[in-house]
């Protein structure tokens, strides 16, 4: 029997979309922290126009830290028993702008604001009015001044580069820091020039974990390289390139040594399948692919490139729509305890709880022993595929309708495994293993978990 080595410090987080504070406590300790997830990333904290789309979140009025997901003692609350279950928490800081409604109203906690007034925190000389478009908005985004100087879709665009909303908005920050929060996704990065936002997380202290998100745009001139040289930035082309083979089979091995080509060198890359804006946008698999977004969160887990986030939202046929609340607009609980997979049907504001998925937590399994090992060249045969990361584990999905099998060279030793995704034995002989796969399936297994040696 192989000795178990030292598992990986956890790296993995999730994206728990639109979930109460209550419930993202609940889960820290019966999932996330059991199960080995570093960090649970949040909707924004901080009170937001009083609507019912879950994109009321995007549109601050205050630095409030009431919404409809929670109270500011229930986050206070939520962080400190994800921090004791060891799960850092990583907030959604929306600091690009403030509501984008033309007319005058109250926010969710009731304090009143106008487009460009925001009593006793912002007035109209700090937005910007880039004066470059018709009516503000940014229509051109070859144009680095129209995307970071006008409006994203009519959200009244703070003058980042004025040292008194930089304060503003770091004491914002620095109030979530003190509850305790590790750090932060900032919204609309690209919106924002590189140095506005280190200007911003720079003075704030320097283990605060910072995520910038960045969509890369083929040609634009704005690169989440410019801020990845203070923080982690989300890599967009991963999911991209993830897509493809899972619905024509055919694999390629992305470049195995070194960088990755369009890609942010791997210690700064946040990866994901999908997000909240993608799985309503322009992402081909998700939820609602069931064992083929399986296959997608596996093939990512078992990577060597970047931190993984798993996406946990809900189902939706209306883009819009938001989670389920109660009578006063209060977004519902919910636990993900006993879903161990994706479902045929959902209901609108069902919760995918992805988080929880058997498969999930095998591959989180798996990639705690995997480590730093590096990914090797993996065999494609037919609709399988699958690759060993060096002397540690062994993957292998089928994207096809029919049973499949693939044969991987391994210097796993010789014996059986248990298949961290089906609970099988699997087996290592003669430096390979031979996966047979169900349609849409997937296997992995990994040098902690040896059943016997033969
Ligand atoms: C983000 N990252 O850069 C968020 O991840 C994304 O979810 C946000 O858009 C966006 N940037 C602003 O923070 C979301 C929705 C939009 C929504 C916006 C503001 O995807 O649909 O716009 O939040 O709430 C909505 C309407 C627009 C309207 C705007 C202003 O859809 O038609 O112009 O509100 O009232
Ligand atoms: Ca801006």
């Amino acid at each position: 029997t192989p000795s178990t080595p030292e598992s990986a410090a956890p790296d993995v987080g999730v994206q728990l979309f639109q979930l109460p504070w209550t419930s993202i406590a609940e889960e820290c300790e019966t999932t996330l922290g059991p199960n080995g997830f570093a960090w649970v990333l949040t909707s924004p904290p901080n009170e937001h126009i009083a609507r019912d789309e879950w994109w009321a979140s995007y549109q601050p009025v205050s630095y409030e830290l009431e919404t409809r997901l929670g109270t500011r003692d229930e986050f206070a609350d939520m962080v400190a028993r994800c921090d004791a279950a060891g799960v850092d928490v990583i907030a959604d800081a929306v600091i690009n702008h403030m509501t984008g409604q033309d007319a005058p109203g109250a926010g969710w906690a009731g304090t009143p604001y106008e487009h460009y007034e925001y009593p006793g925190l912002y007035t109209a000389g700090d937005f910007h009015r880039c004066g470059l478009t018709s009516n503000d908005d940014i229509q051109d985004y070859d144009s680095r001044e129209q995307v970071q100087t006008c409006e994203l879709v009519n959200l009244a665009d703070l003058d980042t580069s004025s040292e008194t909303v930089r304060g503003t908005i770091v004491a914002y920050l620095e109030d979530l820091l003190s509850l305790g929060v590790a750090g932060f996704r900032i919204d609309a990065a690209k919106h924002m020039t590189a140095e506005d936002v280190e200007a911003i997380v720079g003075a704030l202290p320097e283990d605060t974990r910072i995520v910038s998100e960045v969509i890369r745009g083929g040609g634009e001139p704005i690169v989440p390289e410019e801020y990845a040289e203070f923080g982690e930035v989300f890599e967009f082309t991963y999911a991209r390139d993830l897509a493809p083979p899972l619905e024509s089979g055919v694999f390629s091995d992305p470049e195995l040594e070194g960088d990755r080509p369009l890609h942010v060198p791997a210690g700064g890359a946040i990866v994901f399948v999908d997000n909240h804006d993608t799985e309503r946008g322009e992402a081909d698999v998700t939820y609602r692919d069931g064992p083929l977004y399986v296959i997608a969160n596996a093939l990512m887990l078992a990577d060597d490139y970047g931190t993984p986030v798993v996406y946990s939202g809900y189902a939706y046929s209306d883009r819009d729509a938001g989670a389920p609340t109660d009578a006063d607009g209060r977004v519902l609980g919910a636990s993900c305890a006993g879903v161990s997979g994706p479902v045929e049907d959902y209901d609108d504001g069902d919760r995918t709880c992805v988080h929880a998925w058997t498969a999930i937590v095998g591959m989180l399994e798996f990639r705690a022993f995997a480590g730093d090992a590096p990914r090797l060249a993996g065999v494609d045969e037919g609709d399988a595929y699958g690759f060993e990361r060096e002397g540690r584990g062994v993957v292998a999905v089928n994207v096809g309708a029919e049973p499949a099998t693939v044969t991987i060279p391994t210097s796993l030793p010789a014996g059986e495994y248990r298949d961290v995704i089906t609970g099988a034995t699997r087996t290592v002989a003669d430096g390979r293993v031979v996966f047979d796969l169900e349609p849409l399936g997937v296997a992995a297994i990994h040098i902690g978990a040896p059943t016997a040696g033969i």
